[in-house]
């Protein structure tokens, strides 16, 4: 865009100008002069997806036209985040939108702010999913995302007089432009019923399914634009609809409101995205939302295969379907279905195409997270389903029993349904059982996998678990969150970082220079200070934005230690309370994050936090150097503010918790220090930053299983420990709860009796490892230096690296590259072939 003359650049831009009034005028029946905020967001957001438009049909083209094999990542959860601003990176058109904007009288930053974020995911399994689209098809590997559309997504989080409350999140009240519908996509869905038996004419004998309902599945497609080339994927989520607008035959018999009923229930399915995380709610709802996603998308996935082959036999060889955690492990029985039931394959068949098309990825070593569905509930909803896994598991147990004759043990793990007490549907098993290879999401926990939790499936089928390390786009969680940084490291080692993230190694000759040092703390404090005056405008709490801002955001659980955080910060609290005239290293603690709905302790741990917040922001002796701020409703968005101001990245789970974490990569690439344990990707982390450049605490996996083996008995931590005990005791005492001493007493009994998590055992290695945080932070050289240091070797945690590796590892495909260059854009945004010679017109 840079070598374009003037004159040209001009008409770009008036060209774009006129776009957005037409779009204003024509789309949303407006002119500039009632026009709302979200008008023009829209008008906006609208000209920028016509310009995606053709490079999409482009890629679809060419995807006709190659036949690769194409990725179809399987998730429950896309946690997409704002698109406007992404899209405008990738696409290369931020300058241009701007200018055109500001000519127009608007202000592009206050339109891109104004988008409500689709919040169709509630952690980090559902973030990882979009980091991977964009890596997909910034590397230009074909491929398509499978979700569904959630009218209500992840719950907005108010905080209210210090608890945590849930309001319904209508992120498409005001318009989606992103998605397209499109009806002529849809499919059928089945549920319920009984299964029988006929003979073809052949007299072959054969099964067939008769369900009690049917409803329709339509897709809505997000196009997904790579960073700066003619890939653009797309992200298609699944709507239900009933199947008739109206069954008129119930309407004739009078019964009016039962034909309204089964319309209603139809569209319930895709309702409300279930807020948990790592605990399971055997809610039939979300087995009908998993087996909905999975049979539309195995449906599409055939029909495209379909329309250009003239059977399945090679299926396999053309999608590649990559399961994201047990949600969507349905799809072994459903794939097998369709290739048995309807597509008429012999079993074995079938089933040798199945294990070659799926893959399974999972994401929790929680055993209250592994998912299974009582027995009776699943064949009620699905009984073809449910007959299936009979007979794979049948076959797959007597493979057992042959590989390890009489151990009845193994037969009683591995199978895929639970005997144990009442009975259950193993998805695990079910998925480990349907895959062609099973990863886990970081080195350590890819180990403990095949350690413990899927030990008997390493023995099985060594080289089956692989590991792929998660990764973060450094699109989103740079470029487009931290423009300062952005422009400061393209101005040092130029632009190629943002393809290929190792490039960021030429900054470390810089770590100690002092010019450089000095525009690196300045960005940091700039950010810091963005944020200091969002707080200060939101909730009238002012701070210095000198102070090392401290912070911890994800969800809230108790494996992450939240708590072990607020016991450093009463810590500090009661050190300056002994000593009024002690000076410390004065500190920013932010947290955020969401707790399940029906997480007690969880919401008693934000409780406890806005409670500690309250006596000390609010106490003269300790306000100047302690602040505590709990940013409600932790987002995606707020992300985008989080990690560029960030000097420590608190990562503190007990060590074999966290599968691998993804924050603490943005936290890094953004230049924080991290504190953590030996945990997920932490460790990688540590490898690469260097293990001077991270503060390390905490027990190993190994001595927290000996240390269990050995009977853990937190209350002599608690004895022996005296500013351990004085933390507890305030909380205790009710000294945060003006005196209440219940308010809290489930959090303090949990510590002292059970401790699942080991606070207690990690706490003075903690404190230790915080008081020499402090030191260092005095320290500005050495710190930035460090800072330096942490962004200049997290090059391994880009997304890109993660996707080549499934690519490899995995998946076994290749990048389709769509040749246009992306410098072509037409203007317009409508590019015609001609049909002949496929040139622009
Ligand atoms: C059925 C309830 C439920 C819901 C969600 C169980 C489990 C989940 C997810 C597997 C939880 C999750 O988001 N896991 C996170 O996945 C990230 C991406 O791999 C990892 O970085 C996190 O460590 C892991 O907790």
């Amino acid at each position: 865009m840079t070598d374009m003359s003037p004159d040209e650049r001009n008409r770009r831009i008036n060209k774009l100008k006129r776009a957005f009034a037409y779009n204003l005028f024509c789309r949303q029946g407006v002119t500039s002069r009632s026009a709302s905020l979200n008008d023009y967001y829209l008008a906006v957001s609208y000209t920028l997806r016509d310009r995606m438009q053709h490079f999409f049909v482009n890629s679809v083209e060419k995807l006709l036209e190659k036949d690769p094999k194409i990725v179809c990542y399987l998730s429950a959860e896309f946690l997409t985040g704002p698109h406007l601003h992404n899209n405008l990176v990738n696409l290369g058109l931020y300058e241009d939108f701007a200018q055109a904007a500001a000519e127009t009288g608007l202000n592009l930053k206050e339109i891109i702010n104004h988008e409500e974020e689709p919040g169709l995911g509630s952690g980090g399994l559902g973030r990882l999913a979009v980091c991977y689209l964009d890596s997909l098809s910034s590397l230009q590997i074909p491929a398509i995302g499978y979700g569904i559309r959630y009218e209500y997504g992840m719950f907005n989080q108010k905080i209210v007089n210090g608890w945590q409350k849930e309001f319904s999140d209508r992120w498409l009240h005001q318009g989606n432009p992103w998605e397209i519908k499109k009806p002529v996509m849809a499919c059928e869905v089945s549920f319920g019923g009984r299964t029988e038996i006929y003979h073809t004419e052949k007299g072959i004998r054969r099964i067939r399914w008769r369900p009690t309902r049917v409803i329709m599945g339509v897709p809505y497609d997000t196009p997904i634009p790579g960073y700066k080339v003619n890939t653009v994927n797309y992200l298609r989520l699944w709507s239900t609809e009933s199947h008739t607008s109206f069954d008129f035959s119930e309407f004739n018999t009078g019964d009016y409101y039962s034909a309204v009923a089964d319309k209603l229930k139809a569209e319930a399915i895709t309702k409300i995205l279930y807020p948990s995380d790592e605990q399971i709610e055997g809610k039939q709802l979300r087995l009908q939302q998993q087996f909905f996603l999975v049979s539309c998308s195995l449906q599409d996935m055939i029909r495209l295969h379909l329309s250009r082959h003239s059977s399945l036999h090679n299926f396999y060889e053309h999608f590649q379907g990559q399961l994201n955690d047990t949600h969507p492990a349905v799809a072994v029985p459903e794939l097998m279905r369709l290739l048995v039931d309807i597509h008429l394959y012999d079993w074995d068949e079938a089933w040798k195409i199945t294990r070659k098309t799926l893959c399974y990825t999972n994401h929790t070593l929680l055993p209250e997270a592994m998912e299974k569905w009582p027995l009776d509930l699943f064949g009620s909803l699905l009984p073809r389903h449910l007959e299936i896994i009979y007979e794979l598991n049948r076959c797959f147990l007597d493979e057992v029993r042959i590989k390890y004759p009489g151990d009845d043990g193994r037969l009683q793990r591995m199978s895929v349904i639970d005997e144990t007490g009442p009975r259950y549907v193993r998805m695990v098993n079910l998925a480990c059982m349907g895959a062609k290879v099973i990863n886990g999401v970081a080195a350590l926990h890819t180990n403990l996998l095949r350690k413990h939790t899927l030990a008997d499936w390493d023995a099985m089928y060594p080289g089956k678990i692989r590991n792929v390390t998660n990764g973060v786009t450094p699109r989103r969680w740079i470029a487009v969150s931290n423009p300062r940084l952005t422009q400061l490291i393209t101005e040092a080692i130029g632009e190629k970082w943002l393809t290929n993230l190792e490039e960021l190694r030429r900054l470390e000759p810089l770590a100690d220079d002092a010019a450089f040092q000095e525009a690196w703390r300045k960005v940091k404090e700039e950010n810091k200070r963005d944020f200091a005056e969002l707080m200060e405008c939101r909730d009238n709490i002012c701070v210095d934005p000198s102070v090392m801002f401290d912070v911890q955001v994800k969800r809230i659980h108790e494996y992450k230690r939240q708590h072990l955080n607020i016991l450093h910060i009463i810590t500090l609290y009661s050190r300056i309370k002994a000593n009024p005239s002690l000076r410390i290293t004065p500190r920013l603690f932010v947290f955020g994050g969401k707790a399940a709905p029906g997480y007690f302790m969880a919401k008693r741990i934000i409780k406890l936090i806005n409670s500690v917040a309250q006596v000390i922001n609010n106490d003269p002796a300790v306000r100047d150097q302690i602040k505590i701020f709990f940013i409600p409703n932790y987002s995606v968005k707020i992300g985008h503010i989080v990690y560029p101001m960030a000097n420590l990245s608190e990562q503190i789970s007990q060590a074999g918790m966290e599968a691998s974490g993804t924050g603490n990569m943005k936290f890094s690439m953004n230049g924080a220090l991290t504190i953590g344990t030996l945990d997920g990707a932490n460790v990688e982390i540590r490898q690469e930053v260097g293990q001077e450049n991270f503060f390390l605490f905490g027990l190993t996996v190994e001595q927290i299983m000996e240390l269990r083996q050995k009977g853990y008995r937190p209350m002599d931590y608690y004895q022996n420990n005296e500013s351990l005990r004085a933390a507890i005791e305030l909380i205790r005492c009710g000294h945060f709860s003006s005196g209440d001493r219940e308010l809290f007493k489930s959090i303090v009994d949990s510590l002292l009796y059970d401790d699942r998590y080991m606070l207690l055992a990690d706490y003075q290695d903690y404190i230790d490892c915080q008081d020499r945080v402090s030191r260092l932070f005095e320290d500005k050289k050495s710190w930035t230096r460090m800072s330096i240091l942490n962004t200049a070797r997290m090059g391994k945690f880009s997304s890109d690296r993660s996707i080549l590796e499934y690519s490899r590892k995995v998946w076994d495909v290749q990048p389709c590259p769509v040749e246009l260059k992306w410098q072509e854009l037409p203007e317009d945004g409508i590019l015609f072939h001609s049909k002949d010679s496929g040139e622009q017109a």
